[in-house]
């Protein structure tokens, strides 16, 4: 064929938005994932200021129904996302104030940061809210917050709304009154599926409420570190717990899990990298994430982003005390979509 037989095919092709394979560049079907974000941290110090700031300028129920800062990464600017599929975002809610009820299709994990006397209401279920704690929204549940107590109360929210918004199907309905009213005794979760390995046998519906466990208790997470630290940590991650579902126990929610993980003064893992994508939040102690070759040196506060299959280790950089890592991760996504690979560093 001439020269320019071929150039008017390929153009004519085009034209009617058709793409030959052999011509498309590697990265369609790249060897490898080639994220398209790069790994990222905000640092506590800059966040922070700028959380407290926000009081002036929104009041919950007041023009926007919660006072949050969405960690919007500088590479993912159309959807907002802190990685491809999540984001992170940091709430603060003073004495006295309600953020109204409604419900999305996006769900949330909330870790909690600071403050006491914060209350959440899922579904008519209010549970309690103190540092270190782990609290669930499932998709389209009911969710308000109030604060009763003293003093600016800070927490962490994780949500998959850019997966959601992906997928097509963010949804948002507002409740038909300001607050929720309680239909279940407080901490009823808690009491029924808290203790593990021993739940009702029978369970009324009215009861059931959200029908799992809705809140993980800071004391329980800490207990389950110091049992398994000696036990069996993890040559990646450290002494590392997972929450999940107490009933199956499988991930605590379709998209997003979550871990707790500690560190030895000076420990130093080794690498591994993985299909998910990861936002660690530093909740006690000072340390490193090495991501490729950077090390980013971390101090409380700060979060991080590691995108998919991207190496990474970890290291205390304390001499005398433990750290503390908080992460958010699309893992169980990934694994239910049978997507999930994971490459380790044996040097
Ligand atoms: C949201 O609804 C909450 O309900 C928190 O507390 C953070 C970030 C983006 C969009 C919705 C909440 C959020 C959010």
């Amino acid at each position: 064929m001439i020269p320019d037989e071929q150039q008017s095919y390929y153009t004519d092709v085009r034209q009617h938005h058709l793409e030959p394979l052999w011509a498309i560049p590697d990265w369609f079907l790249s060897v490898e994932p080639l994220p398209p974000y790069r790994p990222f941290q905000w640092h506590w110090r800059d966040v922070y200021p700028r959380l407290m700031a926000a009081a002036k300028h929104m009041v919950p129920g007041q023009g926007g129904s919660r006072r949050v800062l969405v960690y919007a990464h500088p590479d993912l600017k159309s959807t907002l996302g802190t990685t491809h599929t999540l984001n992170v975002a940091m709430q603060m809610i003073l004495p006295g104030e309600e953020a109204p009820a409604y419900r999305h299709t996006p769900l949330a994990i909330r870790f909690i940061i600071s403050g006491q006397g914060a209350m959440t209401t899922v579904n008519g279920e209010r549970m309690a809210m103190e540092s270190g704690d782990f609290l669930l929204t499932p998709r389209w549940a009911w969710h308000d917050h109030r604060h009763e107590g003293e003093g600016p109360m800070i927490w962490m929210d994780g949500l998959d709304i850019p997966l959601t918004r992906y997928v097509g199907a963010i949804f948002v309905e507002p409740y038909n009154q300001p607050m929720q009213t309680e239909t279940v005794p407080f901490l009823q979760s808690e009491k029924l599926f808290g203790v593990a390995g021993l739940y009702p046998k029978a369970l009324p519906d009215l009861h059931a409420a959200n029908g799992t466990l809705m809140s993980y208790p800071w004391h329980q997470t800490r207990q389950a570190l110091n049992a398994i630290r000696d036990t069996v940590p993890n040559p990646y991650e450290g002494a590392i717990v997972e929450y999940r579902n107490p009933l199956t126990g499988g991930p605590v929610l379709p998209t997003l899990g979550a871990t707790m993980q500690a560190l030895l003064p000076l420990e130093q893992t080794r690498r591994h990298r993985h299909t998910s994508s990861v936002a660690y939040y530093a909740y006690r102690g000072e340390g490193s994430l090495q991501i490729g070759q950077t090390w980013h040196d971390w101090v409380e506060g700060d979060v991080l982003v590691v995108p998919p299959w991207h190496w990474h280790a970890h290291r205390n950089r304390s001499h005398s005390d433990e750290a503390l890592l908080f992460a958010i991760s699309d893992e169980p996504m990934v694994a239910a979509l049978g997507l999930y690979r994971e490459e380790v560093d044996h040097d």
